[in-house]
């Protein structure tokens, strides 16, 4: 699976990992890195996911950064010389998701310049990097679990104007009109991220309506079809050094050497 990493630039820890990580950072810059297969919806995004009981590790990167991430990711990435060294990555401290959230963060490309971290049930620590980009817009996991945050903040201990970002227009569709992600949660009558057979159903319907009909509505490529500007939206974020191409292996496959 061809990945974007996308570079979310840590503008202010929350209170839980400024007091973990103590003087690790050292004045360095630090990313949440989050993997996505949609570059072209960056534009909506209105927070960012991490699963709280997830493992999470801060890992020196090029140029001097430190990436946010699962261990997993950070040694495909070191193998890709996205992180360094090649052979075993540096972890300089360890974070549970939970310590995360509430982080503000720098949103590449979106309308909303900085969001912050939530928590979300289903990241999988096997895929990605285990931090999501939530467009709630065009992701209906996204659109359900932001609703969820939003009817129950204490419940999921977040303060309430972390979740407050509405979803924004990205793209257009022929189906389901400017917001694929809530038109589809109200259709499959989805009520909470818990829905996940349902949730998986409507991510497939909202991938291929976006992605084979779908026309931008914001952004540089306004008024082009998605799938063409799905590469040129990758392209000028890498350009602007907000992202980076990330391949993950979708199964090992043996050596034919042996
Ligand atoms: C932004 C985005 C906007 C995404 C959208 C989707 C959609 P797939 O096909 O199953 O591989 N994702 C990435 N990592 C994880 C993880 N560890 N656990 C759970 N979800 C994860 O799906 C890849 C997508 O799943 C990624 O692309 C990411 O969310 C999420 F409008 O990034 B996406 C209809 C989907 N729309």
């Amino acid at each position: 699976t061809e990945y974007t990493g996308i570079k979310m630039e840590v503008v202010q820890w929350s209170d839980a990992a400024k007091q973990a990580l103590g003087g690790v950072i050292n004045g360095k810059k630090v990313f949440l890195v989050a993997a996505t297969l949609r570059p072209e919806t960056m534009y909506g995004q209105t927070n960012c996911f991490v699963g709280a009981t997830l493992d999470y590790g801060l890992f020196t990167a090029k140029d001097d950064e430190i990436y946010v991430c699962t261990y997993r990711a950070a040694r495909n990435m070191a193998f890709q010389e996205i992180i360094t060294p090649r052979d075993n990555p540096v972890k300089l401290a360890e974070l549970k998701g939970s310590q995360i959230i509430g982080t503000k963060i720098k949103a590449p490309f979106s309308v909303n310049p900085e969001v912050y971290v939530l928590p979300m049930e289903g990241v999988l620590p096997t895929k990605g990097t285990g931090v999501v980009t939530s467009v709630p817009s065009d992701s209906p996991d996204d659109y359900a679990t932001l609703m969820d945050l939003r009817k129950k903040a204490e419940f999921y201990k977040i303060d309430p104007s972390w979740a407050a970002f509405d979803p924004v227009p990205v793209l257009s569709t022929p189906t389901y009109g400017e917001m694929s992600a809530p038109a589809l949660v109200k259709q499959l009558k989805i009520q909470s991220q818990k829905d996940t057979i349902k949730l998986a159903e409507a991510k497939e319907l909202a991938y291929k309506e976006g992605f084979y009909k779908g026309t931008m509505v914001i952004g540089e490529f306004k008024g082009m079809p998605v799938e063409e500007a799905k590469p040129k939206v990758r392209d000028a974020m890498i350009a602007a050094g907000l992202a980076f191409a990330y391949a993950e292996p979708d199964r090992f496959i043996k050596s034919r050497s042996g």
